[in-house]
């Protein structure tokens, strides 16, 4: 039987009754599948920031224990830290619908996304919250390839497929985005409660790219701000030939939707 989504049965985020309330305006989702050794330096390093921050984990069940970790964090930092648990493997995009939904339901203003396995630096978080905050866009990308290319650590094939990547999305969609497939942003919560996300329905890199295009499409204000990614030294990529061809598909099939909608 494939892995079914029961998070909302064993959610084990505390709820923001006035008891438990900390007042902050900014979540951080993290989708994480066998994060172990990074989830809890993620956490400590989002916790440090001078910012009103909290986390939240959606964890698809990791062999490794990664849930463990998180709730071992819960009780470090209570209130702030958050854990949705999904039965089995079930894909970053789903895992970010299940955190959108979260941060909307909770009343969070500013909804960041992050790896997990300190690729994102958390350091950058407040610059790419506070042009949101400051109203200058409505989602800040976290981008390599503004200014120059900041990768570290990357085999040379990897960055032409992920340069490569938003050669073809900006010829087919002529979306003025450089980084196409960013996995580091702040939304702000009008984007998220006016794009229709149940329409959303793919996973891999193909989920940032629909993403972006939707957010572009719909008239919001999307700025690009410099940050440098590394490469992870811990666990396993979970990067596949499925998850790029489901990006190539998926390219098409917003632009050719997009056609089709006008005529
Ligand atoms: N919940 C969840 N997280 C995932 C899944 N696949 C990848 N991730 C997480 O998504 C983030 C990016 O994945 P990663 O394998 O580092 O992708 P890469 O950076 O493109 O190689 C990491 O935090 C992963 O743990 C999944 O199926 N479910
Ligand atoms: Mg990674």
């Amino acid at each position: 039987m494939p892995p079914t989504d029961s998070s909302s049965a064993i959610d084990t985020h505390p709820t923001r009754s006035p008891a438990t309330h900390v007042d902050t305006s900014s979540l951080v989702i993290v989708p994480t599948y066998n994060e172990s050794d990074n989830i809890r330096i993620v956490i400590d390093r989002v916790m440090q920031l001078d910012a009103d921050l909290s986390i939240l984990i959606v964890d698809d069940g990791s062999p490794d224990g990664t849930a463990g970790v998180v709730r071992e964090a819960m009780d470090a930092y209570p209130g702030l830290v958050h854990l949705i648990e999904r039965e089995g493997k079930l894909g970053l995009g789903t895992a970010y619908l299940r955190g959108f939904r979260f941060a909307l339901e909770h009343d969070y203003e500013y909804i960041c996304e992050m790896d997990a396995d300190l690729s994102h630096d958390p350091d950058d978080l407040p610059q790419l919250i506070a042009p949101v905050k400051a109203n200058k866009c409505d989602l800040a990308i976290g981008s390599r390839y503004v200014g120059g290319v900041r990768v570290i650590n990357w085999p040379l094939s990897r960055l032409v497929l992920s340069y490569g990547a938003g050669v073809y999305t900006r010829a087919i969609t002529r979306m003025p985005i450089r980084d196409v497939t960013a996995g580091f942003k702040c939304f702000h919560r009008r984007v998220l409660e006016r794009l229709d996300l149940s329409r959303v329905h793919s996973n891999g890199y193909a989920f940032q790219v629909e993403m972006h295009y939707r957010t572009w499409r719909e008239g919001f204000r999307v700025k690009e701000v410099p940050v440098v990614f590394t490469e992870r030294t811990e666990g396993q990529s979970k990067m596949s030939k499925a998850i790029v061809r489901e990006a190539a598909w998926k390219v098409w099939e917003l632009r050719l939707r997009d056609l089709i909608g006008r005529l």
